[in-house]
């Protein structure tokens, strides 16, 4: 590789986005979201862009947007600063020898060196995790408005116009038969014509997440969502053999190793495969890899990610070879604020994913430039 080629800067931006409406998590309850944007230049004129969000400051994760930006801009920007853009896992191996955990930090400096690569390359993201099956990829809603009817409403207005015909619950907030009565309130209304899910958010003990999966399977529920602690694998697995109803892991899983442990004591059917809570691409692949070996279906999951994280994701969940339960990849619908020059694709239920080199966005600079926390 030329020595000519150089990272000349990397530039970690908070951006606070309103939510269109409060977003009800048995963890935390979302008005805005903060979007963590990671720019790097390099002197080639490349700029390559990375997201490292995550939901609820730190009600969620144990990395907050203030911490992702310190961290990357004390310790890991300048490893990077000076070095050849084109070598990422190289850099990347750099990175991980000499920082501990901050896999949303890695994730969004990952993700933004291989949109920078990508584009000097000429070739989609898709292009460097062995290629895409598939052009676009469905996405489900996120029904959480906290209101039985307000949430009915919505789905129906999403349904008919062919947005999304999945929707995932969040609940854990109420008793077990307070949700319950909500969820089943919803599948009624929808009907055959949707696949309603839920999510708990770790909210549930076994014993309730037991009561409340047979509950719910009696209620035409097609799958729950980490009904317990994410550090309860064992839970996980007496949850999955009960085999009431299928179960995905999401909180148990924070890269590779987590995603062995939970494949080897079968504690889950599904992985909700995520690029932040995994490291980065290449995390999440390895953990999309353990899946596959062990016969567990995949999920493209979120963190409420804006545009950029979004399509990174989809960039990697597009060369899936099966996608069993789809995506939630609807983070930039949930915000008021549109980033991109030309907002991303949302059509027959599915996110249509660009072949343009790169993440195959055009971030609105000036837009992001008024919307930045901090300065
Ligand atoms: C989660 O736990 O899955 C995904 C969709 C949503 O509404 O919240 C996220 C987080
Ligand atoms: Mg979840």
């Amino acid at each position: 590789m030329s020595s000519e080629l150089k990272i000349l800067a990397v530039e970690t931006l908070l951006v606070d986005v309103p939510t269109i409406r409060p977003h009800k998590l048995s963890v935390a309850t979302m008005h805005h979201q903060t979007l963590v944007l990671v720019r790097i230049e390099a002197s080639d004129g490349i700029v390559g862009w990375g997201e490292g969000t995550t939901i609820g400051g730190l009600a969620y994760g144990e990395e907050s947007p203030e911490s992702i930006k310190t961290n990357i801009d004390t310790y890991i920007a300048p490893m990077l600063v000076g070095q050849d853009p084109r070598g990422v896992a190289r850099l990347m191996a750099a990175v991980a020898d000499r920082i501990q955990g901050n896999r949303f930090a890695k994730c969004a400096l990952e993700t933004a060196l291989y949109d920078g690569q990508a584009k000097r390359l000429g070739v989609p993201l898709s292009e460097l995790f062995g290629g895409r099956v598939r052009d676009s990829i469905p996405v489900a809603w996120t029904l959480a408005s906290g209101d039985t009817q307000r949430d009915i409403a919505e789905a129906e207005r999403v349904l008919e116009a062919r947005r999304h015909n999945i929707f995932k619950l969040k609940i854990g907030l109420r008793s077990v038969k307070d949700d319950v009565a909500h969820v089943a309130a919803i599948k009624r209304a929808l009907g055959d014509m949707a696949s309603v899910r839920i999510d708990a958010n770790q909210a549930w003990s076994v014993s309730q997440a037991l009561d409340g999966m047979q509950r719910l399977a009696d209620a035409g529920i097609d799958m729950v969502e980490q009904p317990i602690v994410a550090s309860d694998k064992l839970g996980l697995q007496r949850l999955t053999q009960a085999n009431i109803v299928p179960v995905m892991a999401d909180e148990a899983l924070h890269g590779p190793r987590d995603a062995f442990e939970v494949a080897s004591l079968q504690a889950a059917d599904i992985f909700a495969i995520k690029i932040n809570q995994s490291g980065g691409l290449r995390g999440a692949a390895e953990v999309a890899a353990i899946a596959k070996a062990a016969n567990i279906e995949l999920y493209g999951g979120t963190m409420l990610e804006g545009a950029v994280g979004t399509m990174a994701s989809a960039q990697l969940f597009c060369t899936f070879h099966e996608l069993a339960w789809g995506t939630e990849l609807f983070g930039p619908l949930l915000l008021t604020e549109e980033i991109l020059r030309e907002p991303l694709a949302y059509r027959d239920f599915s996110l249509q994913i660009p072949a343009r080199p790169g993440l195959g966005i055009d971030i609105d600079e000036d837009k992001v430039a008024r919307l930045r926390r901090d300065r």
